[in-house]
């Protein structure tokens, strides 16, 4: 543990308490800080901010999983924007917590701020998203979705979809997420791995949606006016999803039987559409990394060494599942 002094300590509890004021913004009840016991771990978490219940429901997760660890958290919003995320880190950096976490909103971008944090000794650990860097020394681990395993996931549905139903000449648009972040890059990689060479499946256009329930919809509506065959969304998350449901239904069409629906989180709203029939396959990826992030980070403050990559378990829910109607409350 790096010793603080207490006036330090008094300054960084204030912020902490400060920063947690924000939740209000993003819909969840503020939290009240425990008063951190005087050996508690000082972890500064940078969000990215709040563009999907998936993102919302990570940030509650994290607040709450702090609190059951005694973990003092200052907790940043960066509310979609790099330079705000590279604020916060600097600032954690001058209160000298003992780990910073953060969730990268893009790949690129972070060498000179994680530096910086490496300079002063503290340890960093990436949450739900990857950064590209020349110098892996930057950060200790990561712990969050392997995001090509979604991407097969979506294309293995699509295939036993087209196998189980002899379809073929399928038409597929992409919506796909924030340009340049990892689970945009990855989505898109797994996905097209698995259905490269099966003349049966052709892309016909991508555009992102840049994980947005808004510009989903915007996307789709326009995609549908260009092409007059589309048989298959596959989409990047539930909020670009639910957004193209309504652009779909619109035009006209029945989402799930004109246009085979495949989306990415497991939201409880594209559980619900799954089990109306409106989306055929839900690829999980889970936000509730709280727990695991806390685990790390009380590792990385006594010391210790951690995995460099902890992937939780993550299933995909689709049409053809025996307990389609008895899925548990997702919690976001
Ligand atoms: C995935 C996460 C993505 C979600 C989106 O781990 O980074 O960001 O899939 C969210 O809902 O916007
Ligand atoms: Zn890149």
């Amino acid at each position: 543990m790096r010793p603080r002094s207490t006036a330090r300590r008094a300054l960084a509890a204030a912020l902490a308490l400060a920063l947690l004021a924000f939740p209000a913004l993003y819909g969840c009840a503020p939290q009240q800080q425990e008063t951190a016991r005087e050996d508690a771990v000082l972890l500064g978490f940078s969000q990215l901010g709040w563009e999907s219940a998936w993102r919302i429901g990570n940030s509650l997760d994290i607040q709450e999983a702090a609190e059951r660890a005694g973990v003092q958290l200052m907790f940043d919003n960066a509310q979609q924007k790099q330079e705000n995320q590279i604020k916060a880190i600097r600032s954690f950096i001058a209160y000298q917590v003992d780990v910073i976490a953060f969730a990268p909103i893009v790949e690129h971008g972070w060498d000179t701020v994680l530096q910086e944090a490496k300079d002063a000794g503290i340890p960093v650990l990436l949450t739900d998203r990857l950064i590209v860097t020349d110098d892996p020394s930057l950060y200790v681990g990561y712990v969050g979705a392997d995001f090509l395993e979604e991407g097969r996931k979506a294309g293995r549905f699509l295939i036993e979809k087209a196998d189980r139903e002899g379809l073929t000449d399928l038409k597929i648009v992409e919506l796909s997420g924030t340009l340049s972040s990892s689970p945009m890059q990855q989505r898109g990689e797994g996905f097209r791995a698995v259905i490269e060479g099966d003349e049966r499946f052709e892309i016909i256009e991508t555009m992102s949606g840049d994980f947005l329930r808004s510009k989903g919809k915007e996307c789709m509506e326009s995609m549908l006016e260009r092409h007059e065959k589309i048989d298959v969304l596959y989409s990047h998350n539930d909020a670009m999803t639910l957004g193209a449901i309504e652009a779909i239904e619109e035009a006209g069409l029945v989402p799930g039987e004109d246009i085979i629906i495949i989306t990415v989180d497991g939201e409880q709203a594209a559980i619900d559409l799954l089990q109306e029939g409106k989306i055929n396959c839900v690829v999980e990826c889970t936000p509730m990394l709280g727990d695991i992030i806390m685990e790390l980070a009380k590792k990385l403050a006594a010391g210790e060494e951690i995995p460099r990559v902890t992937n939780p378990e993550e299933r995909a829910f689709t049409e053809f599942d025996e307990d389609l109607m008895d899925i548990p409350p997702r919690g976001y």
